[in-house]
């Protein structure tokens, strides 16, 4: 295992790879993308950027990979992005941990035109991450939040329990007021922003500040108010925490249709300045992705999640957090029973026979509690003991074998 957690650090991925195809509308995890989740044992702190298509996301995370090529960004009005794309690279500042960037097809393409198939792809991101980057162009006015719809409609498209585990007391639990809880931190990033930070009734204003005087609501309860309100609300209450950066023009007129193979000197310093500001905040204070009830999630496991998600999607279901729990502890568990059997398998295998039943018994004692300690530490959410005694049970068995290999050798 610790030859497999140094795979991120030998072998960074050179590219990012699509993790979600959308075609005609339906969504499906790639193979390949899985399959480099699976060998990664790191803890992952999980960064996705959402928004319109054609407002600079690409361009941003390649900022956050260190690179600037990567994420493919097109430069016509096309959208480029489809699906979901991912990049895993070492994490810059923690030592041991994969920082997976994924990179969502822009919403609102007039050319695709539907907002369904926006809204899972809104709803993955949210779900999947640990960190959700929305990325806007111009200011944080009314129609960029009456754009950022997708976020009042996430109260249909997640569920929290599953209904087959809610009880009748557990109804709160199946509304909203709960997701702060589980889902990512919030950045509003807004791009070429070219007005002054400064408000009427209070002069000059931290960027913070500008998002929050953004999602003041309205008071009254009519239709208008509370149309204005929602997405003000939703934002509010459902991430934890809240943070806006806002990007001036990055480059002259001229050079910004090549902004991809522009030398760093021809990128305007101040544009530098917030990239650099935004990227730090990043890798200082995005969390390693967490299963609800605080489980930290490896590449292994988001392996599993995405593939959970994208399949209950594609189904026609709605994804579910205490369900994806359900199944994570399951495949788990079930690994981390292979594992504890491989540390009492390969500590007996270097018992040199004949050895004395006293001798036996106490080597078995010894690697029983090792494979016990690995599968403990592998382990999660096993509160009724059931992996634990499909560990226990073939080391008992494991037990006489052993005993009854040394009898023999002892007689010969
Ligand atoms: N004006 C401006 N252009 C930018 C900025 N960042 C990137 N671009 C350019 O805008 C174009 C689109 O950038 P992308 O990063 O591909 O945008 P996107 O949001 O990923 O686009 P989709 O994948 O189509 O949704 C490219 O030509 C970029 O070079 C920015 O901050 N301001
Ligand atoms: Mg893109």
């Amino acid at each position: 295992m610790a030859e497999q957690e140094n795979i991120m650090c030998r072998e960074p991925m050179p590219d990012p790879i699509c993790m979600v195809d959308n075609i005609n509308g339906s969504l499906h995890v790639n193979t390949g993308a899985i399959e480099d989740l699976y060998r990664i044992n790191q803890p992952v702190v999980v960064v996705s950027v959402v928004g319109l298509y054609r407002t600079g996301k690409s361009y941003l995370m390649n900022r956050l990979a260190g690179k600037h090529t990567g994420f493919a960004l097109g430069s016509t009005v096309e959208s480029k992005t489809k699906g979901i794309w991912m990049w895993c690279v070492p994490h810059p500042t923690k030592a041991d941990h994969t920082l997976v960037l994924l990179d969502t097809e822009g919403l609102g393409d007039v050319g695709k035109g539907d907002s369904k198939n926006d809204a899972w792809i809104f709803c993955l991101a949210v779900l999947l991450s640990s960190t959700l980057v929305y990325n806007s162009r111009g200011t944080i006015d009314n129609t960029a939040l009456e754009k950022l719809h997708y976020v009042t409609e996430l109260a249909e498209h997640i569920r929290i329990k599953s209904p087959s585990l809610a009880g009748a007391e557990d109804e709160d639990e199946q509304g909203d007021s709960q997701f702060v809880q589980f889902f990512p931190n919030f950045i509003w990033t807004v791009r070429d922003f070219v007005l002054k930070l400064v408000i009427e009734k209070k002069g000059q204003v931290t960027e913070d500040e500008y998002l929050d005087f953004a999602l003041q609501l309205k008071k009254g309860m009519g239709k208008k108010e509370s149309n204005y309100n929602l997405p003000r609300q939703c934002i509010r209450s459902y991430f934890p925490t809240r943070k806006c950066f806002v990007f001036p023009l990055p480059a002259s007129q001229d050079n910004m249709a090549h902004l991809e193979s522009l030398d760093e000197r021809d990128i305007r310093p101040d544009f530098l300045k917030v990239t650099q500001r935004f990227c730090d905040y990043i890798f200082e204070k995005s969390n390693v992705k967490t299963l609800k009830g605080g489980h930290k999630v490896t590449g292994r496991m988001f392996g599993h999640l995405v593939r959970l998600y994208v399949d209950t999607i594609s189904s026609g279901n709605v994804p579910c957090l205490e369900n994806a729990v359900v199944v994570m502890a399951q495949i788990e568990n079930q690994a981390a029973v292979q594992e504890g059997l491989k540390v009492y398998q390969s500590g007996m295998e270097k018992v040199k026979f004949p050895v004395s039943i006293n001798e036996i018994a106490a080597e078995h004692q010894k690697l029983s509690n090792m494979a016990t300690t690995e599968f403990m530490r592998c382990s999660f959410k096993d509160e009724q003991g059931e992996y634990l005694r499909k560990l226990t049970a073939p080391l008992r068995y494991q037990r006489k074998s052993v005993m009854i290999c040394s009898l023999n050798c002892m007689k010969r």
